[in-house]
Formats: structure tokens, C-alpha cells, sequence
């Protein structure tokens, strides 16, 4: 389990408005490691291919025009623990109203689209993501 990395984006909304350090200190204050990170601009194409799982999902266009919107910091995390699932206790909920106090989306998101930050949900999904960025 402790060798296992996942993949967290600083989304657009975090990084206009500064957010990139403060995310980073989070994770870093939490005892996980970056290993790699980048800034991209996605192309409208390339978040449709990155959120290819939520095709048919009525909030998938919207997605996408926010995440290629502006740069995205996308980068690989890693920890002693289990870091898939200790990253998304560290970031909360999908919804930032529903997200507890304490996590990146509770404090820094503005709403379930422009929720500040994605991170991997599996160990499968992990692959193909740091795959997609970090070939
Ligand atoms: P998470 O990022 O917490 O794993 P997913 O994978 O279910 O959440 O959703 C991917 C992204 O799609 C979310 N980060 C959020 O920005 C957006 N999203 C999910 N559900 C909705 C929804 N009902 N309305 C608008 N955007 C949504």
C-alpha cells in the first residue's frame, strides 16, 4: 500500500486564484510527498478524454470548459499510508457544502464544478490518470 501514488490536479479555480502553495503545504503538512508536478492547459478534447468516465453525465460539458479553462497543476502524490484514500480525506467531499470542515474543498472551493481540486478514486483509476499526464 505504501508504495501506491495517486494523482491530484490543482484545478483552474485554485490556481487563478492563487491556491497552488497552499494546496501543496496541505499535503506536505499531512506527511505526503510530491513526486512529480506540471502546469498544463488542457485542450476542451483533452478533459473530455481525462473525464472520459463520466460520458452521458449532464454536468460533463460544463466540466470540461471549466478544467480547460485555465492551467491545471496536475501532480503525483505519494505517503507511507494508504494515499488514495488519505488524499480524499484530505480533500472532502465532491460537493464543497457537503465537504467537512478542515478539508481543501470545505475551505477553498467555491462550488461542486469549480471544487478546486481532483484526486484519483482507486488504485486503477490512479494508473491511467498519472498515465494521462505523466507519460
Ligand atoms: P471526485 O472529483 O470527488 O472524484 P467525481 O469523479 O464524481 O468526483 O466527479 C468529477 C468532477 O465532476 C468533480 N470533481 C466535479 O467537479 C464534477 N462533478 C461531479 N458531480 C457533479 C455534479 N452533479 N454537477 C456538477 N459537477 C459535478
Amino acid at each position: 500500500m505504501s508504495n501506491v501514488r495517486t494523482l491530484l490536479i490543482v484545478k483552474p479555480d485554485a490556481v487563478e486564484r492563487h491556491l497552488i502553495g497552499e494546496i501543496i503545504h496541505r499535503l506536505e503538512r499531512a506527511r505526503f510527498r510530491v513526486v512529480d508536478m506540471k502546469m498544463v492547459h488542457l485542450t476542451y478534447d483533452q478533459a473530455r478524454k481525462f473525464y472520459a468516465v463520466h460520458e452521458g453525465r449532464p454536468f460533463l460539458d460544463e466540466l470540461c470548459k471549466f478544467m480547460s479553462g485555465g492551467p491545471i497543476v496536475p501532480m503525483i502524490v505519494e505517503s507511507d499510508g494508504d494515499t488514495i484514500s488519505g488524499i480524499r480525506a484530505l480533500i472532502g467531499a465532491t460537493d464543497p457544502a457537503k465537504a467537512a470542515p478542515g478539508t481543501v474543498r470545505h475551505d477553498l472551493a467555491v462550488s461542486l464544478t469549480k471544487n478546486s481540486v481532483h484526486a484519483s478514486d482507486g488504485e486503477a483509476t490512479a494508473k491511467t490518470e498519472i498515465a494521462f499526464f505523466f507519460s
